[in-house]
C-alpha cells in the first residue's frame, strides 16, 4: 500500500503545525502512528522519522553517506524520466468504454463486434507528432489518435491519426521523414514546427508526401480540441469472419461534437496563452462529466473492387473516398475517466499496431508492415524491459499465460516447473500450463494477395503507388473557397520560413500538378515566379469532389443550443456589472451543455449590481483565444478604464479576427470601436445571447486577414 491510501489522505487532511527542530519552519502534518499505511516509508518499507533533514555529522557538519533514506530518495528521483517517444512525444490520454452499436458477425469474428450493447474498456491517447513531451499543444501538426481496446481476446491497438493518409508509402523512409521535421540537428530548433528548411527540402524531393501535405496545411492541422478531431486507422486492414473469409476494412472515428479547428493566428496565440490548451480541455471536459465520444465507422470492400480503382488500396498515401464506399457506423467510444497518474498511465502506455485480435488482420501495406516491427522495438527502448506488457496500462484485461519467463522487472510469479512445451507434467498431477487452441486461437487470413507474385524478392513499389497528385487534387478541390484560402495561406506561411529558395521553388513546381491556381496564389504570396511544372511519374486524374473531406461542408446545421455543446464562452464583467444578466447567460450556456467562464480585470471578489462575483480568470491571463465565443456585460465607468488596457481591446479584436460570436451590451460599444469590430451577423446584442447560438463567421475573414 502506498501513502496514497484513504487513511493517508485522511491524515493529510488534519490540521498542520510547524515543527521546529525537525523541519525548521516547515509545515508538518501530524502522523497517525496507529495506522501503518499513514506512515511514510522508503521503498523497502522502512518507516521514516524525518523527511526534511539529511543525516549529518553535527548540526553544521557534512552529510553522511550512510543516509540510505536520502540516497534512495535522490537515486529514485535521478531516474524519474524515461526516454520520450521519438515521435508523438506530447500526448494526453483518458480511459473510456467502447460499445458495439451494430453487430457485424458476417464480416468479422472480432469479439467486440458480435453483439449490440457489448462493451469493452479502452484507453485513448492523442498526441502531436513533431514536438517533444514538453512542447505546446497547438502547433500545426498531425494529431495521433491511438486507442487500446482491452477485449476478451486480447488487446487491440488501433494506432491512427486525425488525417486518413500518411506522408510516405514505405517504412524505409520514416526515419528520414522524422529527422527532417524534428528540430534541425546542428541548431536544435525549431521545436514542434514543420515550417523550416529541412522538412520542406525532404517533402519537395518526395512527391508522395503531397497528398498529406494538403491535409496538414488545412485546418485539420490546427484543431480546436482533441474532442473535435476525426480519427483514422489510415492503413487498409482486413476483417476475417468465422468461415475464414476476408474483406478489406478502413477504420474511421467520427467525433460526436463535430470537427472543429482554430485559425492559424488563434493557434499561435493559444500557444502562448495556454501551452496545455488541448490537454486541459480534455481533462476538464472529462472531469466535469462532459464525456467526449466518437463513433467508430468502417469502409468495407473486397479485392475485386480494390483491383478496379485508379489507386492502390495498400498505399497509405491514398484514401477511399466516402462517396465511393460510405462509412458504416458500428460502435461508439466514450472517454469517461481521467488518468489517476499521468506518468504511470499516459506516459507508459505502449501502443502496438501488431496488437490485433482474432477477426482482424493486417494487409501488405508496406508502411504498416514496417510499423509492426517498430513499435515493439521502441517499447523496449522506452520502458526498458520486454516485460512492459505487465505495466497495468498495457496489460490485457483478459487472462493471459504462456511459457515466456523472467526478464527485467518481472512482476509475475509463475508457479511450478512447466516453463516449456510440449510437456507431460500433467500426467503426474503437476500443472502443465496452457496450450495453443486451433479453434479459438489467432489465425492469419488464409489467402495471399491475388495480385502479388510471392516468388520474387524485390525492392520496388507497386505501379499505382506512382500517382502522387490525384488525391492531393481531390482533397484541395473538395474544400470550400475559405478552406482553400487557409491551405494556400498555410503553405505561404511555412515556405516563408524556408530560407532555401530552390526548395520553395521545387514545392511550387510540384503544386502545379495539384492545382494551377493553388500554385499561382502561393507563388504570388511568396512574390516568386512560378517555375516549370515538375514532371509527374503518373499524370494525375480528376476524381469526384467529396464533401466529407471538407470540415465546413460536412458540418451539419445545428440548433443554436447544440452549437454550444462542449464549447466554452468567456463572459467579461467588472465593477458594477449586472449580476442577473451574468447569471442568465451563464445558466443558459450551461444548460445547453457549454461552459461559461467569468473573466474580470481582477480575480478576487468584485462588487457587481446585485451582490459580489468572483472571476474564473483574470483578463490578461484569459484572452479570448481560449473561448469559442465571448460576451461582455460592462458598465460605462468600467469601459472607460478598460479602453486603456490593451488586453481588453485585444479581447474583442481577437474574437472578431477569429470570426467568433461576440455578444455585447451598450456599454461595450466604445471598446468594440477601439478594437475595430464591425457589426455583422456574428456581433450580437447581449439580449439575444446565447439564443442566437455560436458559430464561426467565415464571411468576416476577408475583412480581417489578407489570405493568400
Ligand atoms: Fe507511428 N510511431 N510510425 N505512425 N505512431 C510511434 O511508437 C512508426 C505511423 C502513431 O500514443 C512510435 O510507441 C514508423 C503512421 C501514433 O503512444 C514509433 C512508421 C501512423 C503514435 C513509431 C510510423 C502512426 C505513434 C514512437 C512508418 C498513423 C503514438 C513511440 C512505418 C496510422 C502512439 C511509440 C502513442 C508512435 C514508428 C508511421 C501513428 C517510433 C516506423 C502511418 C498515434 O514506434
Amino acid at each position: 500500500m502506498t501513502s496514497n491510501s484513504k487513511a493517508a489522505k485522511k491524515s493529510r487532511a488534519k490540521s498542520t503545525s510547524p515543527s521546529i527542530g525537525q523541519g525548521g519552519e516547515t509545515q508538518q502534518h501530524p502522523t497517525d502512528a496507529s495506522d501503518p499505511t499513514a506512515i511514510l516509508t522508503d521503498n523497502h518499507g522502512h518507516p521514516i522519522s524525518d523527511n526534511q533533514n539529511s543525516l549529518r555529522s553535527g548540526t553544521r557538519g557534512p552529510t553522511l553517506i550512510e543516509d540510505f533514506i536520502l540516497r534512495e530518495k535522490i537515486f529514485h528521483f535521478d531516474h524519474e524520466r524515461i526516454p520520450e517517444r521519438i515521435v508523438h512525444a506530447r500526448g494526453s490520454g483518458a480511459h473510456g468504454v467502447f460499445e458495439c452499436t451494430k453487430a457485424i458477425p458476417a464480416l468479422t469474428k472480432a469479439s467486440i463486434f458480435q453483439k449490440v450493447g457489448d462493451t469493452c474498456p479502452v484507453f485513448a491517447r492523442f498526441s502531436t507528432v513533431a514536438g517533444g513531451a514538453g512542447s505546446v499543444d497547438t502547433p500545426r501538426d498531425v494529431r495521433g489518435f491511438a486507442v487500446k481496446f482491452y477485449t476478451q481476446t486480447g488487446n487491440w491497438d488501433l494506432v491512427g491519426n486525425n488525417i486518413p493518409v500518411f506522408f510516405i508509402q514505405d517504412a524505409m523512409k520514416f526515419p528520414d521523414l522524422v529527422h527532417s521535421v524534428k528540430m534541425e540537428s546542428d541548431r536544435g530548433y525549431p521545436q514542434a514546427a514543420s515550417a523550416h528548411d529541412t522538412f520542406w527540402d525532404f517533402v519537395s524531393l518526395m512527391p508522395e508526401t503531397m497528398h498529406m501535405i494538403m491535409w496538414a496545411m488545412s485546418d485539420r492541422g490546427i484543431p480546436r480540441s482533441l474532442r473535435m478531431i476525426e480519427g483514422f486507422g489510415v492503413h487498409t486492414f482486413r476483417f476475417v469472419n468465422d468461415a475464414g473469409d476476408g474483406q478489406y476494412v478502413k477504420f474511421h472515428w467520427k467525433p460526436v461534437l463535430g470537427i472543429q479547428s482554430t485559425t492559424w493566428d488563434e493557434a499561435v496565440k493559444i500557444a502562448g496563452a495556454d501551452p496545455d490548451f488541448h490537454r486541459r480541455d480534455l481533462f476538464e471536459a472529462i472531469d466535469s462529466g462532459d464525456f467526449p465520444a466518437w463513433d467508430l465507422g468502417v469502409q468495407i470492400f473486397d479485392e475485386v473492387w480494390a483491383a478496379k480503382q485508379a489507386y492502390d488500396v495498400l498505399d497509405a498515401t491514398k484514401l477511399i473516398p466516402e462517396n465511393e464506399i460510405p462509412v458504416d457506423i458500428i460502435g461508439r467510444m466514450t472517454l469517461n475517466r481521467n488518468v489517476d497518474n499521468f506518468f504511470a498511465e499516459t506516459e507508459q502506455a505502449a501502443f502496438l499496431p501488431s496488437n490485433i485480435i482474432p477477426g482482424i488482420d493486417f494487409t501488405n501495406d508496406p508502411l504498416l508492415q514496417g510499423r509492426l516491427f517498430s513499435y515493439l522495438d521502441t517499447q523496449k527502448s522506452r520502458l526498458g524491459t520486454t516485460n512492459f506488457h505487465q505495466i497495468p496500462i498495457n496489460a490485457p484485461q483478459c487472462p493471459f499465460q504462456n511459457f515466456q519467463r523472467d526478464g527485467m522487472m518481472q512482476t509475475h510469479l509463475p508457479k511450478g516447473r512447466a516453463n516449456y512445451e510440449p510437456n507431460s507434467l500433467s500426467d503426474v498431477g503437476e500443472d502443465g500450463g496452457p496450450r495453443a487452441c486451433p479453434e479459438h486461437g489467432f489465425t492469419s487470413f488464409r489467402a495471399n494477395d491475388e495480385r502479388n507474385d510471392p516468388s520474387q524478392k524485390l525492392r520496388v513499389r507497386s505501379e499505382l503507388f506512382a500517382d502522387h497528385y490525384s488525391q492531393a487534387r481531390l482533397f484541395y478541390r473538395s474544400q470550400t473557397a475559405n478552406e482553400q484560402a487557409h491551405i494556400a495561406s498555410a503553405i505561404v506561411f511555412e515556405l516563408s520560413k524556408v530560407s532555401l529558395e530552390h526548395v520553395r521553388s521545387r514545392i511550387l513546381s510540384r503544386l502545379r500538378n495539384i492545382d494551377e491556381q493553388l500554385a499561382e496564389r502561393i507563388a504570388d504570396g511568396l512574390a516568386m515566379d512560378l517555375p516549370e511544372k515538375a514532371p509527374a511519374a503518373r499524370d494525375p486524374i480528376d476524381m469526384e469532389i467529396t464533401d466529407a473531406l471538407s470540415i465546413q461542408k460536412q458540418a451539419s446545421p445545428k440548433s443554436a443550443s447544440d452549437q454550444l455543446l462542449g464549447r466554452k464562452v468567456g463572459i467579461l464583467f467588472s465593477d458594477g456589472s449586472d449580476k442577473e444578466s451574468i447569471d442568465r447567460i451563464k445558466s443558459a450556456v450551461e444548460s445547453a451543455g457549454g461552459t461559461a467562464f467569468l473573466v474580470a480585470p481582477k480575480i478576487g471578489k468584485i462588487k457587481v449590481k446585485g451582490g459580489t462575483l468572483q472571476a474564473d480568470g483574470q483578463l490578461a491571463g484569459s484572452p479570448s483565444v481560449i473561448f469559442d465565443a465571448i460576451a461582455s456585460i460592462l458598465m460605462p465607468d468600467a469601459v472607460e478604464k478598460l479602453l486603456k488596457d490593451s488586453a481588453a481591446v485585444q479581447w474583442f479584436a481577437d474574437a472578431y479576427a477569429h470570426c467568433k460570436t461576440i455578444a455585447y451590451c451598450e456599454g461595450t460599444k466604445k471598446l468594440l470601436a477601439k478594437a475595430n469590430v464591425e457589426y455583422d451577423s456574428g456581433v450580437v446584442a447581449i439580449a439575444d445571447f446565447p439564443r442566437c447560438g455560436i458559430a464561426r463567421y467565415w464571411d468576416r475573414e476577408p475583412k480581417v486577414r489578407d489570405l493568400a
